[in-house]
């Protein structure tokens, strides 16, 4: 099973679409292992989008994250890297699939609604950010039988 950060943006909390943001995560069959209200600070910002340090839009992107609270969570599920971001749909709302959250959600270039860790590595460095190991829950989720198939190889 893999991890993954996924945030709920300060425009999603103000719009006060996370109920049905996470819902869509959880109708998928990820499984939440942690989830808080959070407030970026500068330097959290800054290492959350370190890799866009120069970029032209990183200044705004800082602006935007630290301009209210986030939704953080952490979701588990087989690929749950790569299925969380096609639930998210394409960077940016008028780009991205109906269907998607930000396609379903979102009409700007700037606001757009969710992030969602693209790899392994980042999902690591990502939800050490935001998360101490003890708010990270372990947990057996009943529903999971019929999420997935018992096999030789696991659930797959
Ligand atoms: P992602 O969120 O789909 O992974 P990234 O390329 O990693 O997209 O960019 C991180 C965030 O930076 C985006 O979610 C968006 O908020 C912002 N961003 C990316 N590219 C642009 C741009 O060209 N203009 C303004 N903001 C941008
Ligand atoms: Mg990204």
């Amino acid at each position: 099973m893999e991890r993954t950060l996924v945030l709920c943006k300060p425009d999603a909390v103000q719009r006060r679409i996370v109920g049905r943001i996470i819902d869509r995560f959880e109708q998928k069959g990820l499984k939440i292992v942690g989830l808080k209200l959070v407030k970026f600070s500068q330097q959290l910002a800054g290492e959350m989008y370190l890799m866009h340090k120069g970029k032209d839009f990183y200044g705004p992107l800082v602006e935007f994250v630290t301009s209210g609270p986030l939704v953080a969570m952490v979701l588990e599920g087989n690929s749950a890297i790569a299925v969380a971001r096609k639930i998210l749909g394409a960077t940016f709302g008028p780009d991205a699939d109906p269907g998607t959250i930000r396609g379903d959600f979102g009409m700007s270039k700037r606001y757009n609604v969710v992030h969602g860790s693209d790899s392994p590595e980042s999902a690591r460095r990502e939800i050490g950010l935001l998360f101490d190991n003890s708010e990270l829950i372990d947990y057996q989720i009943a529903g999971d039988e019929w999420v997935y198939a018992r096999s030789p190889e696991g659930m797959i």
